[in-house]
């Protein structure tokens, strides 16, 4: 069968990173392994159109990766397809959907919506609509939705809508056990010339030199402002050996220069991270590629044993979710981490020679003038390398939503393309919770960070200041001035998607 996966566009109003979509490198991999031909369309770095990629390749199966705020182009997306290859089944997957299937299934361009991780749903779809195919040579999409032939039952995981109208939710499926038995992401799919860098994360290397990587899946918190509609509570992990397995493949046939872990949480199992670090060095993959911790670790569990192992094993940079200078806004969150917990792992880090992360979130419920206040205080006491300060956005699926919806609380955006949080902009506002105090503090927080005389001295003598100078100028601009429109990529965007209802 052909199959074809997309990443629909997205621009984030800052300046970000991009790799390929690990997700969709996964998918890809799994339909590469079933046999089929594989094509990735990642609206980020295409510069043909939808319409005329799909003209060309003749999917049967068309598979879409979506966030929150690309669901609209995601739908936009299944439409041009439907445009052009009307029988070609459409299957949306991600975060957003696995947290409000039904709201995708009820769409006409959307055939089925894949709900938490979907190597192996994915697959299930494949098997049996190349069953069906084979069986019918008349085979017409619309035999899918038929209530009487419910086709579609037998695979797990999935929410359809039927002719009659009705939304079918079959059961859940389990949650990859054995990460082990994945195959590796597949980048043969993606044109990796394409794609910058893991920046902000890292300092700049060439293009295309940066990978993701997940170690481990899942996360046992559930913090009341964390969408886990994908990643199960259960937290699985990979052999050492075969994430070394996978540094080696990285490294050695695509030429990476820079790692980066998007794990939840990758030191619930400190044994086996300090074990990663030890095999890293032992098959001299420290000196190949440098790596950092996109993602939080628990605080709780980071001591300086373990991260001095790390850095030796070319660990660059490693990050703790802060979230809040305030004890009982920290409570209130279930982060299960305390203040002291998290000053002793940054001194951890400090203590071995590791650049650190620490991220804070303006506007969490309850937060006053007097609690933000307490966060930019925290965040300038800890001094991380980098502070990354987010507006509190409440994802569908989270226990902060719920709480806004439940407690009188008032969402500020309708649009789902609006859910992002690096732009400056209150997404809700409850009770002292202002949208006013959230815009003012957050941008008091930039500046107050990084506007101190001794971060100015260090920010001009970090070589990567002068190698990225036009990137260092355009993100303090953004400190100073903070952007007030959206730039003309994400106005063309929101322009396009205008005609698809939220
Ligand atoms: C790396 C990362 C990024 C990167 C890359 C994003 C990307 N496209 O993957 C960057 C920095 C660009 C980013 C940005 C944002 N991110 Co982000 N990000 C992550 C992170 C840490 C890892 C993503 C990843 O690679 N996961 C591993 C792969 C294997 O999982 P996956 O991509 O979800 O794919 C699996 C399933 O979702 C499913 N699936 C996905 N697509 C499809 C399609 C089909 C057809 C099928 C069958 C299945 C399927 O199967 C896949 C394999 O199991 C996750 C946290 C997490 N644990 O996943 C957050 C996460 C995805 N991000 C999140 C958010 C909120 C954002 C931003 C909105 C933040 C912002 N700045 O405002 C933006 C949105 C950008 C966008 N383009 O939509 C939320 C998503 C919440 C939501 N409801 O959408 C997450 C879950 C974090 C969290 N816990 O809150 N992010
Ligand atoms: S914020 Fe981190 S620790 Fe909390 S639930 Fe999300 S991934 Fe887990």
């Amino acid at each position: 069968m052909r199959v074809l996966l997309i990443n629909p566009r997205f621009h984030l109003p800052i300046d970000t990173r991009t790799t390929p979509h690990l997700g969709i490198a996964y998918l890809a991999a799994m339909s590469e392994r079933r046999g089929d031909e594989v094509a990735v369309f990642d609206q980020d770095v295409e510069d043909e159109k939808l319409t005329d990629f799909v003209r060309r390749f003749q999917p049967d199966l068309v598979g879409i990766g979506t966030n929150t705020p690309q669901v609209k182009q995601g739908w936009l997306c299944a439409r041009e397809v439907k445009s052009v290859l009307p029988n070609a089944v459409t299957v949306q997957g991600g975060p957003h959907v696995s947290a409000l299937p039904e709201e995708s299934a009820a769409r006409p361009e959307i055939d089925m919506v894949a709900r938490g991780e979907g190597e192996d749903t994915w697959i299930d779809i494949s098997n049996h609509l190349e069953q069906w195919k084979a069986g019918n040579p008349n085979f017409k999409v619309q035999d899918l939705h038929d209530p009487q032939q419910k086709m579609l039952d037998k695979i797990l995981g999935i929410t359809y809508m039927t002719t009659a109208g009705k939304l079918r939710h079959t059961h859940e499926r389990p949650s990859v056990a054995d990460l082990d038995a994945l195959p590796f992401p597949a980048y043969k799919y993606f044109k990796m010339d394409r794609y910058s860098s893991l920046q902000p994360a890292m300092d700049a290397i060439d293009k295309g030199k940066s990978f993701s990587m997940m170690t481990s899946r899942g996360c046992p918190y559930r913090c009341t402002f964390c969408s886990q509609s994908v990643m199960a509570e259960k937290w699985r992990a990979r052999s050492p050996e075969s994430v070394i397995a996978e540094w080696k493949h990285l490294v050695e046939d695509y030429g990476a220069q820079e790692i980066g872990l998007l794990d939840d949480s990758a030191n619930i199992d400190r044994k086996r991270l300090y074990r990663l670090s030890e095999l890293l060095i032992q098959e001299g993959l420290h000196t190949k590629a440098q790596w950092v911790m996109i993602n939080g670790i628990r605080a709780n569990l980071a001591d300086t044993e373990l991260l001095g192992k790390m850095k030796e094993a070319g660990c660059k940079r490693v990050a703790f979710g802060v979230e809040t200078g305030d004890e009982d806004i920290l409570e209130s969150i279930d982060k299960r981490v305390t203040h002291d917990q998290i000053r002793q792992a940054f001194k951890n880090a400090r203590k071995v020679g590791m650049e650190t992360v620490g991220f804070f979130i303006i506007g969490l419920p309850g937060d006053t003038e007097e609690t933000m206040e307490k966060t930019i205080k925290f965040a300038c006491d800890l001094d991380p390398l980098v502070a990354n300060f987010s507006m509190m956005t409440p994802y569908p699926g989270t226990k902060v939503w719920e709480q806004v919806h439940r407690n009188g609380g008032r969402m500020l955006v309708k649009d789902w393309q609006d859910y992002v949080f690096f732009e400056g902009k209150a997404r809700y506002e409850m009770g002292p919770t202002t949208a006013e105090l959230q815009e003012r503090k957050w941008k008091e927080a930039y500046r107050r960070f990084y506007l101190r005389p001794h971060r100015i001295a260090q920010t001009l003598m970090r070589e990567s200041t002068w190698k990225n100078f036009p990137r260092t100028v355009s993100m303090a601009m953004k400190i100073v001035l903070p952007k007030k429109t959206k730039d003309d990529k994400v106005k063309q965007m929101i322009e396009e998607t205008q005609q698809v209802a939220c």
